[in-house]
């Protein structure tokens, strides 16, 4: 008999699997996927896999295609490794204030979600606190402008959840952000059940002995997956290519066809177009210093 479930944790060559009926077990893979898949990316969490049964063990059989992967690749060369698999979406999640909002910050998280072709929304929690209306209202003119669906919420007040809910409430998403700013509060408002540890720096989850935890999914009641992956914020560029920076700037992308010089970095050329839109004021400045910070960086 085999069953069909989710990988919700990873650790130690132990998967915790969610069975499509909603039970947790634990399993090991079987020999053979072992072999077929090279290290970095044989199982994740966010795979589909086939399970059988047997005694009293569990064993993945197989692993569905991805729909998409989450990458973080090797700096130097190095091999990329998959981080979440089947995400739909990506929840950039800021604070209106404590802590202050970070537009390179903001940028270098949006830039990973293009490169991994991620569809992104940037969510703007504390939207309770004086003065946060004038600034979710700035966030939203530069994002949504950019084309970004901008959300502002209040995990304490209430307020914003309902759409918040219609993201996160279906297939998979990645809420990543500084710590801070509201992550676990907001799923603790949209479930309360999950009591995920508010003002918590740094997390620990795994169990037992196992602590190298490469990150989880939490299955929220009202239907959807949300994606725990520590570190995501915080982790450079992840190895996206410096020539690719550009194509994760969709306002950039767009304009670069008509720079004079084909290939044009965007940075020094005569006849860039990108730079005459930055001081015409249709690109944003805080943009533009992103994109230079990245794909120096990068
Ligand atoms: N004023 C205000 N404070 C909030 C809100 N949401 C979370 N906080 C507070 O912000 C701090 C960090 O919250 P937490 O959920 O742990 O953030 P995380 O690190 O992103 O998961 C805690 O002290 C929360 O009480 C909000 O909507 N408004
Ligand atoms: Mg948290
Ligand atoms: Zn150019």
């Amino acid at each position: 008999m085999s069953t069909a479930g989710l990988v919700a944790e990873a650790s130690g060559g132990v998967y915790r699997i969610r069975l499509d009926g909603g039970a947790l077990v634990d399993a090991a893979l079987r020999g053979r996927i072992k072999l077929e898949r090279r290290s970095g990316d044989k199982v994740v969490i966010g795979d589909r896999v086939t399970l059988e049964r047997s005694g009293d063990q569990w064993v993945i059989e197989r692993v569905e295609p991805r729909r998409s992967e989450l990458l973080r690749r090797g700096a130097g060369g190095r091999r990329a490794k998959v981080v979440v698999a089947n995400l739909d979406e990506i929840l950039v999640v800021v604070a209106a204030g404590d802590p202050e909002p970070r537009l390179g910050l903001i940028d270098r998280l949006l830039v990973i979600a293009e490169a991994n072709a991620l569809p992104a929304t940037l969510v703007v929690n504390k939207a309770d606190l004086p003065g946060a209306q004038d600034r979710v209202a700035g966030l939203a003119r530069l994002y949504g402008g950019i084309g970004y669906p901008v959300l502002g919420v209040s995990a304490t007040a209430g307020s914003g959840l309902q759409e918040f809910a219609e993201r996160v409430c279906r297939g998979c998403s990645a809420l990543v952000g500084p710590s801070g700013v509201g992550k676990s509060s907001l799923l603790n408002a949209l479930a309360p059940g999950l009591d995920l540890r508010v003002g918590q720096v740094s997390h620990r989850t795994g169990w037992g002995r196992h602590t190298t935890v490469s990150g989880r999914m939490i299955s929220l009641p009202c239907g959807g997956t949300v994606a725990d992956t520590p570190g995501f914020g915080d982790a450079g560029l992840w190895g996206v290519d410096p020539r690719e920076v550009a194509s994760c700037f969709p306002e950039i992308a767009a304009r670069a066809n008509e720079c004079q010089f084909r290939g044009c970095s965007h940075l020094a050329e005569p006849g860039c177009a990108v730079r005459h839109a930055v001081e015409a004021g249709e690109i944003a400045g805080s943009r533009s210093e992103s994109y230079r910070a990245l794909r120096s960086e990068a």
